[in-house]
């Protein structure tokens, strides 16, 4: 990363830090959700688990923000926790794998029933296709095609980048449209 870039992001991260907005980061296991909370805090943040049984949700607090992490996938008796932990959040982040073209339907499945929820029509959703420094990751593009973003952009704001949480690519992207969207009004 260069200088530059490096500074760059540091100074999105702290306008990032100064919106007072609550987040939800969901995704398949392994997509990068914790690693990406990582790379967004770099250094002190305030955590909390809740381990209900089979369901880990943790919780992240820096500045003004607040991150609740969880991973979705095939576990239908959770379903109905979702809308707990997901009403009223100013955004929706979905972490996808962008190389593990095997795991794209359950993803998009996944994707697709959380957001029909009636409470969740209105929140905006940013979907990341991550890990875009390894070969054959999707394009930004792609994922959209494949998820089935156009069939989820209704009243909602949807939007997919393509990130890497290992070189930083995307990242001012995606803190400058959770800025710019997630914002408490
Ligand atoms: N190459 C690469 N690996 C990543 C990236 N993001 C996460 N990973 C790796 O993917 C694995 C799963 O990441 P993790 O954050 O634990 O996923 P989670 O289950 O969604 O929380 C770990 O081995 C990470 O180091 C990325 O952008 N590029
Ligand atoms: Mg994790």
């Amino acid at each position: 990363m260069s200088a530059w870039f490096s500074w760059f992001l540091d100074w999105l991260r702290s306008l990032f830090f100064k919106e007072e907005m609550e987040l939800t980061l969901v995704g398949l296991q392994n997509s990068g959700k914790t690693t990406l909370v990582n790379v967004i805090c770099q250094g002190r943040y305030a955590e909390d688990q809740t381990p209900t049984v089979g369901f880990n949700m943790r919780k992240v607090t820096k500045g003004n923000v607040t991150m609740k992490l969880w991973d979705l996938g095939g576990q239908a008796r959770f379903r109905n926790m979702w809308e707990r932990y997901c009403k009223g959040v100013n955004a929706i982040v979905f972490v996808l794998d962008a190389t593990d073209p095997a795991k794209i339907p359950a993803a998009r499945a996944e994707l697709h029933a959380l957001l029909s929820k009636p409470s969740l029509s209105t929140i905006p959703v940013l979907v990341l296709g991550n890990k875009n420094d390894l070969p054959n990751a999707l394009s930004a593009e792609q994922v959209a095609e494949q998820m089935g973003l156009k069939e989820l952009a209704g009243q909602r704001e949807v939007m997919a980048y393509s990130t890497s949480c290992k070189n930083g690519s995307g990242m001012d992207l995606t803190l400058q449209w959770l800025t710019r969207h997630a914002k408490r009004t």
